[in-house]
This record gives structure tokens, sequence and C-alpha cells, in this order.
């Protein structure tokens, strides 16, 4: 598709949101693979590049120092550091919490201060980090949108902050990362992340796919997006030309769960199930994790495929009944992402392990297949009643060969 149409697209998207009231629209930009959404904040605002991120909940941005030096910055793009003593409208709100992640760590007090995008303008509170080990992020920090339960520093989410003001016209936020995985070459790409409302009708063939989200087990509270797994399986063409497969039911056992993540890179399963996965596609698990078979990207292709089933609207129905699972179905072509072992022609492998028994991360590689709808089903946290939802792309807004 010529660039030009892909403007008008994104164009036609954004000005038929502009039209509804409680409805806020943020371009993804990409750069250097991360995607990310930007905001003005603070008196005088500032444009700051945020890695928006469903694994987390806190939004933080570097300050001053972290961003002329004092953290790390091997991204090679420029920082713009978030600057308290130069708001006019900035107060602190915390002392120092700090949030360790699985790629990183960071650290800083609580501000809260205006953020502005499009039209809208609302006080939000964040980390003004001091501390980032996030050395090769090319922004300023993440736009967190996991729920607030485990928010730190008395700052609150950006989806959840509009919620409890009443500025959002629906209790959701919708997503669709684009096309240009790599870069936007510093403009907003096709993806938008909208607030307040989602955007089948743009974006969506056929019906959704509602997963329930459930609390995590432990603390008994909406922590992430995260749903109930019901079983695995895989299908490939055997040797002889005949369908072959494997499966792995949870029910009765051990259970599983899949979080919905887009700060995750890669789909990962526990070391034990990923053994299964590759046997269930044909392909051999040993090989490739002692690097004797890099994996080529014409190994990815639609004759092989898998299924997450997760709980239905009645997970304890009998087999075969169509409420029992709600099904994610993904082919082989799907899942080919160039540039493993630094060769075009290899692709990385599909699934990574080494997770806890029993948890499965879907990342970017997952998400980016589908628009994503984050529902919190109510609009204060005693009402929530979250699901997540996954949409067929329309042919045009598909990625690039798939
Ligand atoms: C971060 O990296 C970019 C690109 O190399 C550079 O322009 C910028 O000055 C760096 N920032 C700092 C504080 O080193
Ligand atoms: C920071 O900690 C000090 C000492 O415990 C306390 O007096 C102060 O109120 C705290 N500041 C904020 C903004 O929480
Ligand atoms: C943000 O907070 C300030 C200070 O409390 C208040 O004056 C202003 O009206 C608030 N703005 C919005 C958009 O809520
Ligand atoms: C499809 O991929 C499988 C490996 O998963 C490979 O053995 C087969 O040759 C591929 N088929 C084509 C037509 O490329
Ligand atoms: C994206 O980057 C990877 C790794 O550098 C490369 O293999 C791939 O071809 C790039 N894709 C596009 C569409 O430029």
């Amino acid at each position: 598709m010529a660039p030009s149409t892909r403007y008008a697209l994104v164009a036609a998207a954004l000005a038929q949101a502009a039209t509804a009231a409680g409805v806020i629209e943020m371009p993804i930009t990409y750069r250097n693979s991360y995607a990310m959404v930007s905001v003005e904040a603070g008196t005088p605002a500032e444009e700051h590049f945020l890695r928006f991120d469903t694994g987390s909940a806190s939004t933080w941005i570097v300050d001053k120092k972290c961003a002329q030096g004092a953290c790390n910055n091997y991204s090679g793009f420029p920082r713009v550091g978030y600057n308290l003593d130069g708001s006019s409208t900035g107060e602190q709100i915390s002392n120092s919490s700090s949030i360790g992640y699985l790629g990183g760590k960071i650290a800083g007090p609580g501000v809260r201060d205006a953020f502005r995008t499009g039209d809208a303008t609302w006080n939000q509170t964040f980390l003004n980090a001091d501390e980032s080990s996030w050395a090769q992020l090319p922004g300023d920090g993440f736009l967190g949108l996991a729920f607030d339960t485990i928010s730190v520093g008395a700052t609150h989410t950006v989806p959840e902050t509009l919620l409890s003001e009443g500025a959002l016209a629906q209790p959701r936020f919708g997503l669709y990362l684009g096309t240009e995985f790599n870069d936007t070459n510093g403009q907003p790409g096709r993806g938008a992340l909208t607030f307040g409302g989602s955007r089948e009708d743009t974006y969506v063939d056929g019906e959704m796919t509602w997963l329930p989200v459930m609390k995590d087990v432990a603390a008994r509270e909406y922590q992430l997006w995260r749903a109930p797994l019901l079983k695995f399986s895989g299908s490939h063409q055997g040797a002889d030309g005949q369908p072959a497969g494997r499966s792995r039911s949870w029910e009765g056992q051990t259970k599983s769960t899949g979080v919905f993540d887009t700060g995750a890179g890669t789909i990962s399963v526990p070391t034990w199930d990923a053994y299964l996965m590759y046997q269930s596609i044909g392909w051999d698990f040993e090989a490739i994790m002692t690097g004797q078979h890099i994996p080529l990207c014409s190994e990815f292709n639609s004759t092989w495929s898998v299924t997450f089933s997760f709980a239905g609207p009645d997970p304890d129905a009998p087999a075969g009944s169509p409420d029992k699972y709600r099904d994610i179905v993904l082919t082989g072509d799907q899942l080919a992402r160039p540039g493993f072992a630094h060769r075009e022609d290899a692709c990385y492998p599909p699934f990574e392990h080494g997770n806890d028994d029993g948890f499965f991360l879907f990342g970017a590689p997952l998400l980016r297949l589908f628009y994503t709808v984050y529902d919190f089903g109510g609009s204060k946290p005693e009402e929530y009643k979250p699901q997540v939802g996954f949409g067929q792309l329309k042919k045009e807004f598909k990625p690039p060969g798939i």
C-alpha cells in the first residue's frame, strides 16, 4: 500500500474518533521496534514518548538529570526529561518508589501534573524517575495499562484515572498495533491506542472473541489482563502427509493462565509445555535450543497451527459444548519474525520457554495479529467485570505477509 493511502486510512479513523466525546485516540509511533504513544506533560508542556505496557501499571517519565546522562542511554534516540521544578502545575505526591520489570528497574518520586493529547487534558499521577536501567528504551518512560491494584507511589493508571473522572465514554481501551513494527520513521504510524471506546467497526472482520479476565489468585484482585487457559493443541502435516498433532489439557489439574502483555516481545511458555508445543507442530525443540537448527522463515507456513483454548462462558460444560472454550488460533505463517541469528532468511523460534509452570505470556507477536480490546466492564473497581477481546483484522489492516 502506498504511504499516502496508509496515512489517509489513519486520518479517516482518527477523524471518526474525534467526533465522539469521551474517546481519546493516541497514534502509535515505533522507534527501533518499541511501540510508543506521545503525551504532553506539564506547564509549559513538553512532549514525551512513552512505551505503553499492559503488563505494568504505574506510568513513569525520566527526570531531567536521568535524561541528560545520569541514566544510561544506548537507544540511539535523545530523551526528554520531565522537570517538576520547571512546571507550574506539577506537584510531588509521594516519596521515591521503585518498579522491577522482567527487563529493567526504575525508581523515583510520585508526582501529579497535567497530561494532554489531542483535545483531552487531565491531571495524571506518575513516577518522575531518577533511576532507570532501561538503557535501550528509545523514549522517556512507560505508560502502564495493567490494573491500578499494582500501581505504586500513590499513582493511578491513565485509563483508571480517566475512568474515575467520568472522562471516558466506555470503560475500555482498544488497540491496533499497526503494520510497521520496526520503525515509523519519526512519525506516527498506522497503529492506534483508543481510550474510552474501541474501533471494531474500523478494524475488525467478523465477531470478537471475548475472554474472561481473572483475579490474581493470591491477592484476590485484578492485577493483569490474565485469562484462564484450559487447553493447548497444535497440529501439522506429518511425514506421511496426514494431519498430526498433540495437545495438553489443564482441566482438573494445575491451572494455567495467559497474560496479555504489550510490553513483551515474545510468546513465552513453561519449559515443560514447550517440548510438547514444538512436538505438536512437528519441530525439534532440542535442536533449536542447542543451536543445531536455525529456523528458516520458510518453515513458518500455514501447514501448522496452534490453538490456545481459554475458558468460555461455561468452562465446566462437557467436551463439544460450544460455550466451553474460546479459542485463539495462530497459524505458522502468522508467527514469522525475520532477523533471527542476524539472518534475514531465519526467523525467531515461535515460542520462548523458561516460564513458571502454568504461566503463559502473550506479547506483541500474538497481539499484533488482532485488534484487541481491554474492557473493565464497569466504571468503579468494585463494579469491574473485566474481559479482553480479540478481533480478526480486516485485510487492509493486517501486518505484511499475513
Ligand atoms: C541518548 O542517545 C542519543 C543518540 O545517541 C543522543 O542523541 C542523546 O544525546 C543521548 N542522551 C544522553 C543524555 O546521552
Ligand atoms: C516523604 O517522607 C517524609 C519522611 O518520612 C515525610 O515527612 C513526607 O511527608 C514524605 N513526602 C511525601 C510527598 O510523601
Ligand atoms: C488539575 O488540578 C488542578 C489543581 O488541583 C486544578 O486546578 C485543575 O482544574 C485540574 N485540571 C483538570 C483538567 O482536572
Ligand atoms: C512448511 O513448514 C514445514 C516446517 O514446519 C516444512 O517442513 C515444510 O517444508 C514447509 N512447507 C513449505 C511448502 O514450505
Ligand atoms: C525489521 O528489523 C529486522 C531486524 O533488524 C529485520 O530483519 C526485518 O527485515 C525488518 N523488517 C522490516 C519490515 O523492515
